[in-house]
């Protein structure tokens, strides 16, 4: 087979190309979110940090690719605008934004999670005279902001990221708010030798040990359940978890997610850390989140965020009781009046996720049949990897699989291992195409809608439930199973000679 990439940016790197702001970091360990299908080029490469900023992820993709000698299989600067099967010869044709039409045997998804940036509905939008950015994709020379009356609309993690660089250089920062976040320190460091060369002598098993965890990622999952501590024991513990970093905290124990009371815990914790933090009570008291359980929104991890309204040039502003009535071209103007004169404005406001890319794509598959139109009521997959009607096409990391709860790097591995199985397999029985049967992807999807059912994920207006875009169904799009329970289910269902598929 012969394989063509092509790819919307004018470089490689997907999210780790887009999203340059400043501080935009990753919060998994760098030892854990690099690839692990070649041992040399884990040996090789050498993380600088214990969580790696943009700029090092970056510079590690481009190794890959250069080590693999992949540039001419990929085509650059090129948006995928529509793609049609034909059951005539079985092959979709892909067209792109530069008038080209491939015609190939299988179409790969690699469309990203959270790869379409949302703007958000706000009057007035276009009228700002000033500089309007977005955290989504910042200006390759990086901007200079010293001098600057700067707002921030936004304060999930790209936002949380940012927040204190832009403090450091701009004269004044406004930060709108519209619901506070929960956020863990992620205790960054240099990366100790001794720590990556513990690592890198036993990378073979830890990476299988990994992949025997619900996220693909080392990090401590405590076995036991929260209602086996007392109060007092459970805050120690989590005391441990902020002090040691990143987003363990919310693997203290096996029910964080499903267990309203101890959630509330672990809420109150984060809660009390605040308070704690910031000196301003004013300012604590429109940071700390009050009207959701922890972990149903995305989890944040930063480095001094909350440190950073401790300085005199940063607000925190709320606009939830206090909504943005308008964008004027001096700045922002609030319901009650108020004004915040800016230079610029940054766009921190999120993306379309899990199914943004893809339905952004004219998708037609078997007789006719529109993705957008079989997602209509919300997307509907086969583990995640396959749709009914939409033959030889897979999705990596799509929506029914566990994905954005997980080390990203490693689900991925492990869905282009299976479609590289799975098209050998039909290579090898001289198959022409493999299709998701109806009823499969029925049960897959009511199975994971039923795990999701029993969590505390529904409790929040998040972009796992498609709550930050008008009118998309509000269903839990990622898997929530678990990612070792995940790949037990795909490979028994794989050894069962691919149940639930149509192989002809
Ligand atoms: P997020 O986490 O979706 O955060 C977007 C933020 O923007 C969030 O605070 C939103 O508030 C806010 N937002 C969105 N639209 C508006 C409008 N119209 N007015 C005011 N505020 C708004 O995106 P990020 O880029 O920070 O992070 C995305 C993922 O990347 C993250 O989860 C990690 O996986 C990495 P809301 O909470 O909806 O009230």
């Amino acid at each position: 087979l012969r394989a063509r990439v092509l790819e919307a940016g004018e470089e490689i790197g997907g999210t780790w190309y887009w999203n340059r702001y400043p501080g935009a970091r990753c919060d998994v360990e760098s030892m854990q979110y690099s690839f692990s299908f070649s041992d040399e080029i884990q040996q090789e490469w050498k993380w600088k940090e214990l969580y790696a900023p943009q700029a090092e992820i970056l510079s590690y993709i481009n190794f890959v690719a250069d080590r693999l000698n992949l540039r001419n299989d990929i085509q650059l600067s090129t948006r995928v605008t529509a793609a049609t099967f034909d059951s005539s010869d079985n092959r979709w044709t892909v067209e792109t934004n530069v008038g080209d039409a491939f015609s190939a045997q299988y179409l790969i998804m690699a469309t990203g999670c959270l790869s379409i940036p949302l703007d958000p509905k706000i009057k007035g939008i276009n009228d700002f005279e000033g500089v309007l950015l977005r955290t989504s994709n910042w200006p390759k020379d990086g901007v200079d902001l010293s001098g600057k009356r700067v707002g921030i609309i936004g304060t999930g993690s790209s936002s949380i990221q940012a927040v204190p660089h832009l403090a450091q250089q701009a004269d004044q920062l406004y930060v709108f708010q519209r619901t506070p976040n929960y956020s863990i320190p992620a205790q960054n460091r240099p990366m100790d030798s001794a720590y990556e060369h513990d690592w890198k002598d036993n990378y073979a098993e830890r990476r299988k040990l990994a992949k025997r965890t619900r996220n693909n990622t080392l990090n401590n999952a405590g076995p036991k359940s929260g209602t086996e501590f007392s109060r007092e024991e459970l805050e120690k513990e989590f005391e441990k978890r902020w002090q040691a970093g990143g987003i363990g905290f919310m693997y203290t124990c096996s029910d964080i997610t499903s267990n309203e009371d101890v959630n509330e815990i672990a809420a109150d914790f984060v809660r009390n850390k605040i308070r704690k933090i910031v000196k301003d009570p004013k300012k604590a008291d429109i940071l700390i989140p009050r009207d959701y359980p922890i972990g149903a929104k995305r989890i944040c991890v930063d480095t001094e965020y909350f440190e950073t309204f401790n300085r005199d040039n940063v607000t925190p502003v709320d606009i939830k009781s206090n909504p943005i009535e308008k964008i004027s071209k001096n700045g922002v103007v609030l319901s009650n009046g108020d004004t915040f004169d800016l230079d610029t404005l940054i766009l921190a406001t999120g993306f379309d996720a899990m199914t943004g890319a893809l339905l952004r794509i004219n998708i037609s598959g078997r007789n006719g049949i529109k993705l957008a139109d079989e997602w209509a009521a919300g997307p509907k997959t086969y583990f995640g990897i396959a749709i009914s009607g939409f033959p030889n096409m897979f999705t990596i990391t799509g929506p029914g699989s566990p994905s954005v709860f997980t080390n990203m790097v490693t689900s991925i591995e492990q869905h282009v291992d299976w479609i590289v199985d799975c098209m050998t397999h039909l290579q090898d029985q001289g198959k022409q195409t493999i299709e998701a049967m109806p009823d499969a992807q029925e049960n897959w999807t009511a199975h994971g809608n039923e795990i999701a059912s029993t969590t505390i994920f529904y409790s929040a207006a998040s972009w796992y439930v498609g709550a930050n875009v008008e009118g998309k169904p509000r269903i839990f799009m990622p898997y929530i199973g678990g990612a070792d329970n995940y790949i037990d289910k795909l490979t028994e269902m794989t050894a069962e000679g691919y149940r639930g598929f149509e192989i002809s």
